[in-house]
């Protein structure tokens, strides 16, 4: 028996809204991951399959590391199909947005939500969901949003709806956003739900090799570069600096989510308890930082304008350069430094 979210009033509260809706679009944040992906493609499977007309939406392209995932149903990128999701929209009767906190993590699409007359539903696992919704389901003990919409899904008496592709889609979000169940991973509920997931015939090797273990020639090169020439090590700081700049994405063919992960690769030094990835984007530095269990980040990427979790957060640093941004950070650290 897996925990509940909604006691009984919500549940049924939240059935009639899906049995009263024709027609749902699933909208996860932006620079979607294998979370957001993983999670909206679940659950459009599973809503196609009691008659719904199901649009999945990201505010920009997913990132080619998943496109394979998407080959079934097809992901709409608001950036990309502004007028066709527009027009969508204007019919829709229900919404869910998955694995996002605060609506400025759709960008440009806010604008469309704030117009339209529909019903909003929030799955999410970050901290301090803001969104204004007619159901909020947040949890940020739990370690991925796909694990939370399948058991939101099971609760509502849906289990049935999910197959093998749907399972395999929420697998894919439980295995990215936990590094392959090496971090927040401790929960039974997480193999609770993978035995289901392969008695459904789930192949897990296969997720694995596609997402994680298939790279080209160019950006293993480009990871490489980036850790050999381009990583310092700051010990007084417990603190491992990663940079990408403009010219060596350029060199290496960098596109979108080539740098998945690499981020993590330094928490392996032994007394670096802090990760920080900058990486020179067209308009700001993006910034990502990872940190091992006690030390906490999400706190140093709000000074920095952005959040997330605890040992997982990002900012887009708009203030300068990559080299201001690297002060902030070091500036940040030692001022709040715990040995
Ligand atoms: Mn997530």
């Amino acid at each position: 028996m897996l925990s509940k979210y909604l006691n009984p009033d919500t549940n049924a509260a939240l059935k009639r809204l899906i049995d009263e809706s024709d027609n749902i679009m699933v909208v996860c944040h932006r620079g979607p991951d294998g979370d957001a992906v993983g999670s909206s493609l679940g659950l459009a499977c599973a809503m196609s399959k009691i008659g719904k007309n199901v649009n999945v939406v990201a505010p920009n392209k997913i990132p080619e590391n998943y496109e394979s995932m998407s080959n079934i149903r097809s992901f709409l990128s608001f950036e990309e199909n502004q007028e066709e999701v527009v027009k969508k929209a204007k019919n829709v009767d229900l919404f869910f947005f998955l694995d996002f906190n605060d609506i400025k993590r759709i960008g440009l699409m806010a604008n469309l939500i704030k117009g339209v007359n529909a019903k909003m539903v929030q799955i999410d696992h970050h901290e301090n969901p803001t969104l204004k919704v007619d159901v909020c389901i947040s949890d940020p003990k739990c370690s991925s949003t796909a694990m939370m919409t399948y058991k939101v899904l099971v609760e509502l008496g849906y289990e049935h709806l999910i197959d093998k592709q749907a399972a395999e889609y929420f697998y894919t979000g439980m295995m990215t956003d936990t590094g392959n169940f090496s971090y927040n991973s401790n929960d039974p509920e997480i193999y609770e739900i993978i035995n289901r997931f392969l008695i459904l015939g789930i192949d897990k090797d296969r997720i694995y090799r596609d997402i994680f273990n298939t790279s080209p020639e160019n950006i293993i090169r480009l990871n490489a570069h980036v850790l050999c020439n381009c990583m310092t090590v700051d010990y007084d700081l417990h603190c491992a600096f990663l940079t990408l700049n403009k010219a060596d994405q350029e060199t290496f063919g960098f596109k979108h989510g080539n740098d998945e992960g690499l981020v993590n690769k330094p928490l392996a030094i032994p007394g670096v308890y802090y990760s920080v990835f900058l990486r020179e984007d067209p308009n700001h530095i993006h910034i990502s930082a990872r940190s091992k269990k006690g030390y906490n980040v999400s706190k140093l990427c709000e000074t920095l304008g952005g959040g997330g979790h605890g040992n997982a957060a990002g900012a887009e640093y708009k203030e300068g350069n990559i080299d201001d941004a690297e002060r902030r950070i070091r500036e940040y650290l030692s001022n709040h430094i715990t040995n």
